[in-house]
C-alpha cells in the first residue's frame, strides 16, 4: 500500500501523513480519488471537490489529536456529516482534509423521564427519530434528507424542514452540545439542562455556525409527544395571495403541523418522474399541503368547514383530504420529492424568507424579479410558506454550461436579494451561507456584524483551521 501524501501545503507533508497514519491507519485516512470525490462534496453542484484526504475518527480524543496536528502543520479541516447541504458548507475545494463524523454515530438509550436523547454527531436524523419513536416520543425536526443527514450537520446549519411551523428549528431542540474548537479544546455546553442562566450560552453560537468555529461531536436533544392522528389536505389554489389567506384561516381554526406550498410545474415534474397520480383532475397554479392534528370527528368537520369557507371566498379551487396513513404519505411525496426530482436540471437554488406577515409581499416582489429576468427559464416555486420561507429553483436549460448558468443566476440574485433586503428578510432561511451565499451575505447582515463574526471565529479558531472560506472570507 502506498503512503498517502496529503495535504494542503503543510509545512512538512511527510510528517503530517505519517502522524495521521499512525493515528488512524490506512482504513481511516483515505486519499484515493473515489473517496476524495465522495467526501469532498455535498449536494451542491456548482463547485468541484478537491480535498487532499479524508479522516474518519472514532473518538473525541482522536479528533483533538487531529486538531493538534492541524495547528502544528497549518492544515485546514472541513467538518463533514451526511453532506446533504445545499450551500456548499461541507465542500472541500481547496486541498483541505475532510473530517468525517460518520463513524461516530452512537445513540445512547432515550432518557424517558427527561424526554431527551444523547448521541454522537454522526447519527443520522432518521436513526434519532426512530430511537425516539420506539419510546413513544418524537424528535420533530424532519425533512426529505433525514435518512442521510447527520445530526452534527443539522445542528451546524440549524436545519429547518417541514414541521417548523409547529415545532421550530433544530436550535429549539438542542439542550446540550459537545464541540472541539480550533484550539483542540473540548467544550461541553449546557449539558442537557433546561434551566441554566450562567452567562453567555456558547451552544447557540455553534448552532448554525457551519463548521467555522470547530466541530460538533455530540448532542443532547429534547424530545416531545408525537402528534395525534395527523391528516393531510392538498388544496388547489388560484393565486399566491389566496395562499396566505388560506394559511391564516387554517392557523386560526386547526392545529396546523405543516403548511407547505408548491407550484404546478413542481407537481408536474414530481408526478412525471415518479409516476405518482396527481390528486386533482384539473390543474391549478399553486397547491398548499396542510397537515393538521385530527383528534376527533369534530376536528375533521372543522377542517372541512375551513376548506368550504376558503372555496366560497374563491381562494381554493379544489381539495383532497387523506383518508389513511398511506394516503397521507403519498400526498406528502408530492412536496417532499420536489428537491430530489429537479436535481437533474442542476437548479440554481434560492432559499429566502421574511416574516410570515410579509410573505405575500415577498412573493409578489419575487414574482416581479422572475418575470423580468427569468421569463425564458423554467422556475419551480415551493417551500415552507407557513414559515415565510420560499425555495425558488431556477432550472438549467439543456445546452447551457453550469458555469454560464450560474453566472447568469448570480447576476439576478443581486436583484432578488435586494428585494429581500427591503423587507429585512433573509437570503438564506435554512440552507446556510456556505460557499454559495457568502458574496451576498451583506444583503442580510451588516458589515459590522460580519466583522464581529470574524472576531468570534478568531476566539474559537485562532489559526483559522476550521472550514476556511465558508460563510465569509477571512
Ligand atoms: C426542501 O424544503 C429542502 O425541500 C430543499 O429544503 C429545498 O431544494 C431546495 O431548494
Ligand atoms: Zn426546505
Amino acid at each position: 500500500m502506498t503512503t498517502p501524501q496529503p495535504v494542503n501545503n503543510p509545512k512538512s507533508p511527510g510528517a503530517v501523513s505519517a502522524a495521521l497514519l499512525a493515528l488512524l491507519g490506512h482504513e481511516r485516512f483515505l486519499t484515493d480519488n473515489q473517496s476524495l470525490q465522495h467526501y469532498g462534496r455535498d449536494w451542491t453542484r456548482f463547485a468541484a471537490p478537491a480535498p487532499s484526504g479524508v479522516l474518519l475518527p472514532n473518538t473525541i480524543s482522536e479528533i483533538q489529536a487531529i486538531v493538534g496536528l492541524a495547528r502544528q502543520h497549518g492544515i485546514k479541516l472541513v467538518p463533514s456529516g451526511g453532506r446533504t447541504g445545499l450551500s456548499g458548507g461541507a465542500m472541500a475545494t481547496n486541498g483541505e482534509l475532510v473530517l468525517s463524523l460518520e463513524r461516530m454515530r452512537k445513540i445512547l438509550p432515550v432518557n424517558k423521564a427527561g424526554r431527551s436523547v444523547t448521541c454522537e454527531a454522526g447519527a443520522t436524523t432518521a436513526q434519532i427519530q426512530q430511537a425516539a419513536t420506539k419510546e413513544g416520543l418524537m424528535y420533530p425536526v424532519d425533512f426529505a434528507s433525514s435518512g442521510s443527514s447527520q445530526i452534527g450537520g443539522n445542528i451546524a446549519t440549524n436545519a429547518g424542514g417541514i414541521q417548523v411551523i409547529r415545532y421550530g428549528m433544530t436550535r429549539d431542540w438542542v439542550t446540550g452540545l459537545k464541540a472541539v474548537t480550533g484550539t483542540g479544546e473540548l467544550l461541553e455546553l449546557n449539558q442537557g439542562l433546561i434551566k441554566n442562566n450562567t452567562g453567555l450560552d456558547f451552544r447557540h453560537l455553534f448552532i448554525g455556525s457551519e463548521g467555522i468555529l470547530g466541530v460538533i461531536v455530540e448532542a443532547t436533544l429534547a424530545l416531545t409527544d408525537p402528534p395525534r392522528n395527523p391528516r393531510v389536505m392538498v388544496l388547489g389554489i388560484q393565486t399566491m395571495s389566496a395562499l396566505m389567506q388560506v394559511l391564516a384561516n387554517c392557523q386560526a381554526q386547526l392545529t396546523v403541523l405543516a403548511f407547505e406550498f408548491f407550484s404546478d410545474l413542481a407537481l408536474e415534474k414530481v408526478t412525471n418522474q415518479h409516476s405518482i397520480q396527481t390528486p386533482f383532475q384539473a390543474r391549478h397554479p399553486f397547491y398548499a399541503l396542510v397537515e393538521f392534528e385530527s383528534t376527533s370527528t369534530a376536528a375533521e368537520t372543522q377542517a372541512l368547514q375551513v376548506v368550504e369557507a376558503c372555496m366560497a371566498s374563491g381562494w381554493v379551487n379544489d381539495a383532497v383530504l387523506s383518508q389513511s396513513e398511506s394516503q397521507r404519505r403519498s400526498l406528502w411525496r408530492l412536496r417532499e420529492d420536489i428537491s430530489e426530482t429537479i436535481a437533474q436540471w442542476t437548479p440554481y437554488k434560492n432559499d429566502i424568507s421574511t416574516t410570515v406577515q410579509q410573505a405575500p409581499e415577498l412573493l409578489s416582489r419575487v414574482d416581479a424579479v422572475v418575470a423580468q429576468h427569468y421569463s425564458d427559464l423554467e422556475v419551480v416555486w415551493y417551500g415552507h410558506i407557513g414559515d415565510g420561507n420560499l425555495h425558488l429553483n431556477i432550472l438549467k436549460p439543456d445546452g447551457v454550461s453550469v458555469s454560464d448558468f450560474q453566472d447568469r443566476c448570480k447576476g439576478v440574485s443581486a436583484h432578488l436579494f435586494a428585494a429581500v433586503q427591503k423587507l429585512r428578510g433573509s437570503i438564506s432561511a435554512e440552507h446556510g451561507v456556505g460557499l454559495l451565499k457568502k458574496e451576498f451575505l451583506r444583503f442580510s447582515r451588516t458589515e459590522a456584524e460580519i466583522e464581529l463574526m470574524r472576531g468570534v471565529k478568531a476566539q474559537f479558531d485562532p489559526d483559522g483551521i476550521f472550514n476556511p472560506g465558508k460563510v465569509f472570507d477571512p
